[in-house]
């Protein structure tokens, strides 16, 4: 729909996250414009661009700091009438060593998966991360004013609820996105400073994750670690000294409009073609897709090893069936990220080695990024969709490959471990990534399926996706607000 989500007369949705939506730098025409990797951004711009909000963000990259500053009315194209307002922040580079690449993502990014032998703390990583914090608070002070929303994405920002609190009008709603797992308490008493971070997140009026079980989670944590704080699991609101928070579970869901467009406009099959050819893959040769940031959540090296697998039990499998897995490079600063991209070529050349021929490659692996008309292109014509997290959020791409079925005769292989499972595992093929037997079992069962129950399944997916379109959380999480706002919430 085309409807202007509305939640007030004059009031200001103001965005804060991590990643910025545009990059802006110095190149031979003057200012230069790109825009980073990933769903999050690239939806929510649309959003703010309709509701005319403004955004703050980390000032990431390579830009020319303080001239860069001064075009701070985002416009692309240039000129365009809806641009709105980014402010960056920029950090240091010790406070984006501590901050992100410190206590974000070795602390929290592993715990909130469940991945506790890769948690490495350092006290120097919680001060920079309160500072950041800090910074973003003061930025967020200066621009919001009364009766203004706040929405603030991912764990990056733990803190920076509460810190609103002294900056902000009281009437200032300030609401929250969780993109990653809320893990039970059992794995969050693991985390250093946990309690600090659960006081940060009750700043909220609004804390909102992907799935009921996640909320069922961070119910859980709070009333473990919060002793002052009433936990009304029925309403799903906590009660505590600075008030009251409501937490929900909305899941993100893609572009299926956008998608199913851009994968079948122009000369499509043309594009399909050169895909093939630019990957060596053959006529006849059906294929599967992998599409990740290379995190070790991703259970990219299980997949390998599924592929491997499948070729040893199903000879037949040879030289007919290929993974394309694009990997895009990822928090290469971290050594963990490193030894897996190191593990993920490792694991592809062993398995090519063993079984390529001449004319065919069991695995094409790039990390070279594709347009969006192309990866959605990929999706639409690969036999099988493999998604196969040790544990993620929720996981876009499983939901942009069934989007992308403009011929609805795909089968997606998911993991149980993926937020996506708890919406549309019913009607995908389900795997336990570590399980090699099974997940190779479930590629064969995908590849081998008839026509009309590939068909039928693919329509269910298809049909549940639409229903939890980018558009729908949109219209429930900004439904919330109006709803708490009407209530005499905020502040
Ligand atoms: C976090 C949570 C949650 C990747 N390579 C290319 C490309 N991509 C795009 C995909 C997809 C996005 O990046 C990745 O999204 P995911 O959801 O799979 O994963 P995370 O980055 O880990 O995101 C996750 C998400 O937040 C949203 O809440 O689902 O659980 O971990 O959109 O398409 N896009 C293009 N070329 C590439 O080469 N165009």
């Amino acid at each position: 729909g085309t409807e202007r989500p509305t939640i007030g007369e004059g009031v200001e949705v103001v965005v804060v996250s991590n990643r910025q939506p545009y990059r802006h730098s110095w190149g031979d025409n003057g200012i230069e414009v790109d825009r980073p990797t990933g769903g999050l951004t690239a939806g929510l711009d649309t959003v703010v661009r309709r509701i005319e909000g403004s955004w703050i963000a980390w000032g990431d990259g390579d830009a020319d700091a303080e001239a860069v500053d001064e075009h701070d009315r985002v416009s692309v194209p240039p000129d365009a009438e809806d641009g709105y307002p980014l402010r960056r922040v920029w950090l240091t580079e010790d406070q984006v060593d501590g901050y992100y690449y410190g206590f974000s993502n070795r602390v929290l990014w592993p715990i909130c998966h469940g991945a506790l032998t890769r948690v490495h703390s350092e006290s120097e990583y919680w001060e920079a991360y309160e500072a950041v914090n800090e910074r973003f608070a003061d930025a967020v002070g200066e621009r919001v004013g009364r009766g203004d929303v706040v929405w603030l994405q991912d764990y990056h920002f733990g803190l920076l609820p509460q810190m609103l609190r002294s900056r902000v009008p009281e009437d200032v709603l300030v609401t929250h996105f969780w993109h990653i797992p809320w893990p039970g308490w059992d794995t969050f008493r693991a985390c250093p400073h946990g309690s600090e971070v659960l006081r940060g997140l009750l700043g909220n009026d609004l804390f909102v994750v992907h799935t009921e079980r996640y909320r069922q989670n961070f119910l859980d944590c709070v009333e473990a670690a919060i002793p002052d704080a009433v936990v009304d699991r029925a309403a799903g609101r906590v009660f505590h000294e600075d008030g009251v928070t409501t937490v929900e579970a909305y899941p993100l869901g893609v572009d299926t409009e956008r998608i199913l467009e851009l994968a079948t406009d122009g000369d499509a099959d043309e594009r399909w073609r050169r895909i093939r050819s630019r990957y060596g893959i053959g006529e006849g040769v059906r294929v599967g897709v992998g599409v990740d940031r290379l995190d070790y959540t991703k259970g990219i090296p299980q997949r390998i090893d599924a592929v491997e697998r499948l070729l040893e039990r199903h000879p037949e499998c040879r030289g007919t069936f290929t993974l394309v897995q694009i990997g895009s490079e990822s928090r290469s600063r971290i050594p963990a990220y490193r030894e897996l991209q190191t593990a993920v070529v490792e694991g592809v050349n062993r398995v090519n080695a063993r079984f390529r021929t001449d004319d065919w490659r069991p695995i094409v692996y790039t990390t070279d990024r594709l347009s969006d008309r192309e990866l959605y292109t990929l999706y639409r014509n690969a036999d099988v969709g493999v998604v196969s997290p040790i544990r993620d959020g929720m996981n876009l791409v499983a939901q942009e490959y069934v989007a992308a079925q403009a011929d609805g005769n795909g089968v997606l292989v998911l993991s149980r471990q993926a937020g996506a499972h708890d919406l549309i595992g019913e009607d995908a093929v389900s795997i336990t990534p570590q399980d090699t037997d099974e997940f190779a079992g479930a590629l064969h069962a995908a590849l081998t399926m008839p026509e009309e129950r590939r068909r039928e399944r693919m329509g269910a997916l298809v049909e549940t996706c639409r229903s939890f379109d980018t558009e729908v959380w949109i219209e429930d999480v900004l439904g919330s607000v109006a709803r708490l706002r009407e209530e005499g919430h905020g502040g």
